[in-house]
């Protein structure tokens, strides 16, 4: 699914995603691929992820065709090692502020001569019939590696943290970027447009993509997708789940 995602962004088409805060099971992978989504974010920043549990969403998802990016809590690169090397095929990582980290999650991601990641004894993303080396390999073209661009200072950094070799994606947390600009709240700021226009724009300098999450409203989305973005964290679980509830909910109290 590494594959079939950058060949997504390449094409500027859509990746929608989801982040698990109540899905604690494998079958979340392929309902979300069943309802044509392309991608699930397994989150260990905000949500009670356990690394048994994601190390089984995220084996399911690459099953059902779906990428497994994981969301660490901060930088450390032995819980990155844990999560990459337990089935998961990409990042989020949160926070990142200078080009320094960009530069040391990029290499924590991938196996040399690309990177530090350390070699596991089996690696089951692309099946147990496939050797370690070769899954290795493979592992190195598809792993998909996303910098939460959510700061002032990350915004100041924006195009140092583009040119990262090993950095695929720019993704901004619109959440955090309003509350650290003063706005919580406000994804209609101006300010957050102009921080969407500027991390689209370093992205395309570096063929990177860009992406992000934290507005709920169409009427910003509407504005973001056209200012570039293009991987979609649409919502989480427990929202989509609340939303279908209040439907469902205003359905029958209107019947
Ligand atoms: C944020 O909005 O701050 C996030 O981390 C993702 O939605
Ligand atoms: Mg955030």
């Amino acid at each position: 699914p590494g594959t079939a995602f950058r060949a997504r962004m390449r094409a500027g088409e859509l990746a929608l995603g989801s982040n698990l805060r109540l899905s604690r099971s494998a079958e979340a992978g392929p309902i979300l691929a069943a309802c044509g989504f392309h991608w699930v974010m397994i989150d260990f920043e905000h949500s009670p992820a356990s690394p048994h549990l994601a190390h089984d969403i995220a084996l399911s998802a690459i099953r059902a065709g779906l990428l497994p990016m994981a969301r660490p809590s901060g930088h450390d690169p032995r819980e990155i090692a844990g999560l990459l090397t337990n089935g998961a095929l990409g990042l989020v990582v949160p926070h990142v502020d200078t080009a320094a980290q960009a530069e040391a999650v990029a290499r924590a991601a991938r196996f040399a001569p690309r990177g530090a990641l350390s070699v596991p004894g089996t690696l089951a993303h692309f099946g147990y019939g496939t050797g370690l080396a070769e899954a290795c390999t493979i592992f190195n073209e598809e792993v998909v590696v996303t910098v939460m661009i959510e700061s002032q200072t990350a915004l100041a950094n924006v195009e140092a943290i583009a040119a990262v070799p090993g950095v695929d994606g720019l993704f901004i947390g619109g959440s955090d970027l309003l509350w650290d600009l003063g706005l919580p709240g406000r994804y209609d700021a101006p300010e957050l447009r102009d921080a969407v226009e500027r991390t689209c724009a370093a992205a395309a300098r570096n063929n990177l993509f860009a992406g992000m999450g934290g507005p709920r409203e169409e009427g910003p989305w509407r504005g973001f997708l056209r200012a570039g973005m293009r991987m979609i964290l649409t919502e989480n679980d427990l929202s989509l789940m609340m939303r279908g509830a209040r439907d469902r909910r205003a359905f029958f109290e209107g019947a």
